[in-house]
């Protein structure tokens, strides 16, 4: 439970966030104007038919030999810089766009009441949002929720003395392209994006329990004198995720029946059912790490009095912080729409930092860290979609930049399928972010194991990603190695051929498509190229001078550099080409020691993640004390600054990887458990390989393992209490297994 003593006067560090994927709002409590800021997540300006024109970020005029001669250049300079770069394969960027808020719903009480014994929470394991105040002996209280299975916000206006329910509800908004009508109740909004004519309509049907609802001539709905009111709030646009229109049917009708639906069902119904549809997805997972929450510390006071010390406050911080990320994710990532962006899917400007968009060196892919493991894996079907429909466009960029099969997207993208480049020196080059965004299907199939999803879904992207690397590897005269050239090391230094990441990346990519390619039959002419490519691959791991994990290939680095990308450690994690105890991890652990516990929020949250995997629990739990005390806000948002929600993913996975880890083929339990908790238990993590498992531990030693498994297959399950520290065995679907 999120809670604080008083309304938000903030969106961004104080309202808080209800959401069904599609639908977010931010709900604020204030008592005489009640704000309801509200999102639909494909309300994008930008892509096609904007004002500026689009050309998904490809070149405007061909340039056949422009890669080429970068590439030459490196061959000789060694280095170029970003600017130099930019002014030879970039180009100005237009009709990017940027997601947009969809307004405000304001609801007006009369007077000035002097609330007593002010109440505003968010339950996590309801997803309900409630505000309650007591005003001349009446208890008023309000909840707001945003339901799934219904596809509609709903809220709710109560108090305990009868017909003592007045107020007015209207729309706003910051843009001037909507009109908004009034009649029987509902509130209807309508208008087109003035940069590229998307459609966008909400409605909003009021009811009431006695009093009167009244439809006012400037698309207001006023209700008076009710025991109690609530409405239904459905939102859409014209939006689809098909290349190259990015245009589908007119919101209208979808809208209309889904708030027709959800009236007829009313507020119980509608209540009940998105709880056990949000509990289904949040009860999986349960954390004990000693916490117990103090009941009369607001979440805001226990914020601010943090110390990362040994506290029972401390405690209930970090387990609620772990279940916010899983909150979050299920509230900005349901199928049916867009995945989480960078602020998931709430956003109250025009404007957003970053257009609140798709950054894929390395943004997108933290917000699903936590998906499989943490026990989410259904929040990953939009994800799948944007990557599957992102190829579409990016096979053309592939062809257009690069003259090469497969598909690439650079360093950020859109809904409307930006896969090419811009002239941002620091961040516009990075055709390796679509082998990145493949790993997540990837690892999809290694926790849930279908091959069926592995066969339709993960495997063709995979494959064509590979195709593009195939085609785009080049020898280093240095050392006959295939390198990726021009590659540039996210945001940082200068560009070279063959950076530690982008070689992590394609040895990323080739593995987990060998894999595939061997457990699907593909060809075996296919097979045997990505194996050659892969024994001629530069891996990317190389120690320097100071006993580094090169970022580059050669020795560059800064002992002193505390930049927040830590690319060159992909291979730690999120990859797993470096096994823990190596030598490899030793040199991690200089990179990381070097780069120090500072950052934005998501890289403190990405070095959460690494501590974990290097086993060291308490640097870990040291990384998420950095987060909390100095990258969060009262509302528990990561903050960069500004708020992006990558940190709050980032983080849960970290806490993850602190207690179960499986990447290696090993199901590894309690690796990096910090001494801030020596006693406690999990429940409900998922394990590679098809296992859930529960975890007691007392005295930082695990007393009991439960591990229920999801396919029949040999797994081996590596934990002290276990004889001889490992064991194998056929684990049978659906069996439990239990060690204590
Ligand atoms: C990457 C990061 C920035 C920011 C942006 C959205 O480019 O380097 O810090 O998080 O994404």
């Amino acid at each position: 439970m999120l809670w604080y003593t008083t309304p938000a006067d903030d969106w961004e560090r104080e309202a808080l966030p209800v959401g069904n994927g599609a639908l977010g709002a931010m709900v604020f409590g204030s008592i005489t104007s009640e704000r309801l800021q509200f999102n639909e997540k494909t309300l994008w300006t930008g892509g096609p038919g904007s004002v500026q024109g689009y050309d998904h970020g490809d070149w405007r005029e061909p340039r056949p030999t422009a890669i080429d001669a970068v590439q030459d250049d490196l061959d000789t300079r060694r280095r170029l810089a970003p600017e130099d770069v930019a002014g030879r394969l970039g180009q100005p960027r237009v009709g990017f766009g940027a997601y947009q808020t969809f307004g405000d719903l304001y609801l007006d009480f009369p007077g000035t009441p002097t609330p007593e014994a002010y109440r505003r929470e968010l339950a996590l394991d309801t997803g309900v949002a409630s505000v309650a105040y007591t005003h001349q002996q009446a208890r008023h209280r309000r909840e707001f929720f945003a339901s799934c299975p219904d596809g509609v916000i709903v809220g709710r206006i109560g108090a305990d003395r009868p017909a003592g329910i007045t107020f007015t509800l209207r729309y706003t908004s910051p843009r001037g392209d909507f009109t908004t009508t009034a009649t029987g109740g509902r509130l209807t909004v309508r208008g087109a994006l003035k940069d590229n004519g998307l459609r966008f309509e909400a409605q909003v049907q009021v009811r009431s329990d006695g009093g009167t609802v009244t439809s006012g001539a400037d698309g207001t709905v006023t209700v008076t004198g009710a025991d109690s009111a609530w409405f239904v709030l459905a939102a859409g646009t014209d939006y689809a995720d098909t290349y190259p229109d990015y245009r589908g049917a007119d919101p209208h009708p979808a809208v209309t029946r889904a708030v027709d639906r959800a009236i007829s069902r009313g507020y119980d119904s509608l209540r009940a059912r998105h709880i056990a549809d949000h509990r289904t997805l949040f009860a999986r997972v349960t954390l004990d790490i000693g916490q117990s929450v103090p009941a009369d510390v607001p979440t805001d006071r226990l914020l601010a009095s943090y110390t990362g010390g040994t506290s029972a406050g401390d405690r209930a911080l970090e387990a609620l912080f772990f279940q916010y990320g899983r909150y979050l994710l299920i509230a900005s990532s349901r199928a049916g729409s867009l995945p989480a962006n960078l602020q998931g899917v709430w956003n109250h400007s025009t404007s957003p930092p970053w257009s609140a968009d798709y950054h894929v060196n390395i943004n997108l892919q933290m917000n699903y860290w936590l998906a499989e493991a943490a026990n989410l894996p259904e929040t990953t079907v939009p994800y799948d979609r944007f990557v599957q429909a992102l190829s579409a466009p990016g096979r053309h960029t592939a062809r257009q930049m690069f003259g090469s099969r497969g598909w690439v997207v650079h360093n950020e993208t859109n809904p409307y399928g930006f896969t090419g480049v811009h002239d941002w020196a620091t961040a516009f080059w990075f055709p390796e972010a679509a082998a990145w965004l493949t790993q997540q299907l990837y690892e999809h199939y290694r926790f849930g194991g279908s091959t069926d999803y592995l066969r339709t879904t993960a495997y063709p992207v995979m494959k064509e990603a590979a195709e593009f690397w195939l085609d785009n590897l080049r020898t280093d005269p240095r050392d006959g190695r295939l390198v990726v050239t021009p590659s540039y090391s996210p945001e940082h230094g200068d560009f070279t051929a063959g950076a530690a990441m982008s070689q992590q990346i394609v040895h990323d990519l080739f593995t987990n498509t060998l894999e595939a390619a061997r457990v699907l039959g593909d060809s075996r002419d296919f097979r045997q190229r990505v194996e050659q490519a892969l024994a001629h691959l530069d891996p990317g791991l190389r120690i320097g001078s100071w006993g580094q994990l090169q970022e580059w290939k050669e020795d560059l680095d800064d002992p002193a550099d505390d930049h927040r990308h830590v690319s060159h450690l992909f291979a730690l994690h999120p990859g797993r080409q470096i096994e823990p105890g190596s030598t490899w991890a030793k040199a991690a652990k200089v990179s990381l020691t070097a780069r120090g516990d500072g950052g934005t929020g998501w890289s403190k949250a990405w070095k959460i993640n690494f501590w974990a995997r290097l086993h060291d629990g308490d640097h870990a739990h040291k990384m998420l004390g950095e987060q909390l005390k100095s990258s969060t806000l009262p509302n528990l948002f990561d903050t960069h600054p500004p708020f992006q929600i990558d940190g709050n993913f980032g983080a849960t996975s970290g806490v993850v990887e602190m207690l179960l880890q499986s990447q290696h083929g090993v199901i590894e339990i309690l690796p990096a458990l910090p001494s801030a908790w020596p006693s406690g238990s999990v429940r409900g993590l998922r394990a590679r390989g098809g296992a859930v498992v529960d975890i007691d531990w007392t005295d930082g030693k695990p007393t009991r393992i439960t591990l229920t498994a999801t396919r029949t297959r040999r797994l081996t399950v590596r934990s002290g209490l276990l004889k001889d520290g490992e064991t194998t065995f056929r684990a049978v679907a659906g069996r439990r297994y239990t060690w204590q």
